[in-house]
């Protein structure tokens, strides 16, 4: 199996993703409505608590959203979103200068002010379609970015989702946003792909993303994969409370990685962490 494109990932970060083996993204809405961590982290000395929290439990990057971008939710302003998270992103890297923080936004502003506030990746769910800026900055900044597909918008995107084949159409959307990206100047090595798993799919759609990511790992880029506590697990496992998906989340991280997926977006790092310490060890024994 190809991990070779985590590995130039590493190198793009400026290499302070320590080790070997796969990536773990630990989760830090600083939202009041995020469907699983809402409201927890009210002010940047609780979120920066928490950032050192996921590090501490293995994290290799820590991933700052400002806005949700849950089924059924409304866009927050520009403002409003840099104010949630320019000083979080200060407040990790004072309290830990070397963590490499990610910034989930589609907005070129929000992502040229938390990289000036030391982030160091993009994580875009509209895959460079969102704001027109976006390309061109990432373009210039050299920084990786996550391309993810989503289907819609997250305030309709849950309405009756219909693919002919979503895994060839995935992989096709994503194939064709990372040649967008090229061709606006996003160095090859810098393109992460992401399936965009509950983003206007169902529960089906979902698990066949899942079963048939070699698909989307072919392309050749290193594949993220974010389905940590979401609803399609607490379809299957009757957790109700996104906090007790976690087993759930476990399962789909395993099966991931098996299928060459080479990063994780998750809540819950711990758990994460060990399964893929026992994953890897069974997988290269
Ligand atoms: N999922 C969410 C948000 N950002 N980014 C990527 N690349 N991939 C994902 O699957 C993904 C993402 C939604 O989850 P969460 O951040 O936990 O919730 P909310 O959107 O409600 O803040």
């Amino acid at each position: 199996m190809d991990r070779e494109p985590a590995a130039r990932l590493r190198e793009r970060a400026g290499n302070p993703l320590r080790g070997p083996g796969p990536l773990l993204f630990g989760i830090l809405n600083v939202t009041p409505d995020s469907f699983s961590d809402g409201g927890d982290y009210p002010n940047p000395e609780t979120a920066a608590r928490r950032a050192e929290v996921l590090l501490d439990e293995g994290a290799d990057v820590v991933d700052v959203g400002g806005e949700s971008t849950r089924p059924g939710s409304d866009p927050v302003t520009e403002e409003e979103e840099l104010r949630r998270v320019v000083p979080v992103v200060r407040k990790i890297l004072k309290a830990r200068p070397e963590t490499v923080v990610s910034v989930d936004t589609y907005r070129a502003r929000s992502a040229e002010a938390a990289l000036e506030a030391g982030a160091r990746i993009i994580n875009d769910v509209t895959a460079l379609r969102g704001d027109p800026r976006m390309a061109r900055l990432v373009a210039d900044a050299g920084c990786p970015v996550v391309l993810m597909h989503m289907l819609g918008e997250p305030k309709t995107m849950q309405r009756e989702p219909h693919y002919e084949d979503v895994v060839r159409e995935v992989r096709d959307f994503l194939a064709g946003r990372a040649e967008h990206a090229i061709s606006a100047g996003v160095d090859a090595g810098n393109i992460i792909l992401d399936p965009g798993i509950g983003f206007g799919k169902t529960l089906g759609h979902n698990l066949a993303l899942i079963r048939h990511l070699e698909a989307i790992v072919d392309l050749g880029f290193p594949v993220l994969l974010g389905a940590s506590r979401k609803r399609f697990i607490g379809t299957i496992t009757g957790a109700e409370e996104a906090k007790n998906r976690v087993f759930g989340t476990v399962a789909t991280t395993v099966l991931g990685y098996e299928r060459g997926a080479s990063l994780f977006r998750v809540h819950d790092v711990r758990a994460n962490r060990e399964a893929l310490a026992v994953a890897g060890s069974i997988l290269s024994a």
